[in-house]
């Protein structure tokens, strides 16, 4: 098989790729390990910077997300049992993000590709991708019980943390910066109306709770456990009365229960590797970096690699100029490195560290009363939650 730009990763990344390139009349074949009722199903982000929702829309995958997402102006920050609301278009000149979870984009973009797009292989695990330093680099992979080859002139790695592509690139060409965080989170799907109409994030001293949504009748919330915690071991009303402690506030708010449909635990890491291109090799989105999930970034950044990408080669399709394809790695870490400063900071100032001495919970409230005080203070938040711009 031979393509132009052969994709590994059917994630958002990797098929919000494909899409930009059918729409550049650029062919391409994207690689799945997984069934496309697993992709569909995989719950994960929720938020869509007001750039993503841009990037959608001109793609044409935006007509489902302009009719059931929802349009939030903003976020309430809970701690100390008082209630902050960061307005982010009073404080952004506009912006504002839209709630449409991740498995919707995907499944909004699996369907335009099946019906009129390059071919999407469910099933087919690339194995390993050879000489990204040739002209003519190669994945190898197997489908439907068979070995196979594909042959490109470029590949790009989407396939996720836990893919195959960041291994082509030889230890003496990479750098990986990383942190681990110690403890992680458990998140549920509840049948209920969410209890805000906004999303609430709490700092607590029993630790970080997260009040989110997937549609006006569905809730999904986080709550801050220890690291290597099994799902299994929080019973359901456990779970709703520990919620209940940590967005407690002095006002008499309460939290609307409802049946528990899913509960799983998330790890947190922070993680970057460069630089994000070997050669013929490009690595997008998860890939590349992973940011804990308090920022709501790590879909945004997925958006903002392969717009960069795409539109790159696009520029050398058309000048014969490579200098933006050349200047990928660096034009995406630049973005990069904002998303991981700006999810650390949400992190550090919302989770309590099992650690954590008297002086840092005093430190981390008064960073919170900053924000609620100091309008400097309460920008960079939105500034950052709604998202860094392209270059
Ligand atoms: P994905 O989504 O992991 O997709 C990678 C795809 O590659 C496939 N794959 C392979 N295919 C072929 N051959 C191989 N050898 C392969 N190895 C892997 C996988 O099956 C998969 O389909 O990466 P991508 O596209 O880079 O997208 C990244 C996002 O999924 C991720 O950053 C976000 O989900 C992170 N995230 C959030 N991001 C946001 O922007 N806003 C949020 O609100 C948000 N909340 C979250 C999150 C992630 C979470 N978890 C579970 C980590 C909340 C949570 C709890
Ligand atoms: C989600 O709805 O899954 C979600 C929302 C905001 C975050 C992380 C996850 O920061």
């Amino acid at each position: 098989m031979r393509t132009t730009v052969g994709i590994i990763g059917a994630g958002p990344a990797g098929l919000l790729l494909a899409r930009l390139l059918h729409n550049a009349g650029i062919d391409s074949v994207v690689l799945e390990s997984r069934d496309r009722a697993y992709v569909e199903q995989r719950q994960r982000a929720g938020i869509l910077e007001q750039g993503t929702v841009d990037v959608l829309r001109a793609a044409g995958a935006g007509g489902r997300m302009d009719r059931e997402g929802l349009r939030h102006d903003g976020i309430e920050l809970r701690f100390a049992r008082e209630r902050h609301r960061v307005d982010f278009p009073a404080l952004t000149g506009g912006s504002s993000v839209m709630v449409y979870a991740q498995t919707e984009v995907c499944k909004d973009l699996i369907a335009l590709q099946l019906e009129e797009g390059s071919p999407l292989l469910f099933g087919a695990e690339a194995l390993a991708v050879e000489g990204a330093e040739s002209e003519r680099p190669r994945v190898r992979f197997r489908h439907e019980g068979r070995e196979d080859v594909l042959e490109c002139d470029y590949v790009v790695g989407c396939d996720g943390f836990w893919g195959v592509a960041r291994r082509a690139i030889p230890a003496e060409h990479s750098r990986v910066f990383e942190r681990t965080y110690p403890f992680g989170w458990l998140g549920i799907l509840a049948d209920v109306p969410p209890s805000h109409d906004e999303l609430v994030y709490a700092r607590h001293d029993r630790g970080f709770a997260l009040l989110s949504m997937r549609s006006p009748v569905v809730s999904r919330l986080y709550l801050q456990v220890p690291e290597g915690t099994d799902a299994g071991s929080w019973a359901d009303e456990e779970i709703w009365d520990e919620l209940g402690r940590r967005l407690e506030t002095a006002d008499g708010w309460s939290l609307e229960r409802g049946t528990i449909t899913s509960k799983s635990v998330t790890p947190m890491r922070s993680h970057v590797h460069e630089p994000m291109r070997h050669g013929r090799l490009f690595l997008a989105g998860d890939a590349a970096h992973i940011v804990p999930p308090t920022g709501a970034k790590g879909l945004n950044l997925a958006v903002g690699d392969v717009v960069t990408f795409a539109r790159a080669l696009v520029h050398l399709e058309e000048t014969g100029s490579a200098e933006r394809l050349d200047a990928y790695s660096e034009t995406c870490l630049r973005r990069v490195w904002q998303a991981e400063r700006f999810s650390y900071d949400m992190t550090t100032l919302l989770h309590r560290a099992p650690d954590a001495t008297p002086f840092e919970d005093r430190v981390q409230l008064a960073r919170l009363r900053r924000i609620a005080t100091s309008r400097a203070a309460e920008t960079d938040l939105a500034e950052g939650y709604t998202g860094f711009p392209l270059d």
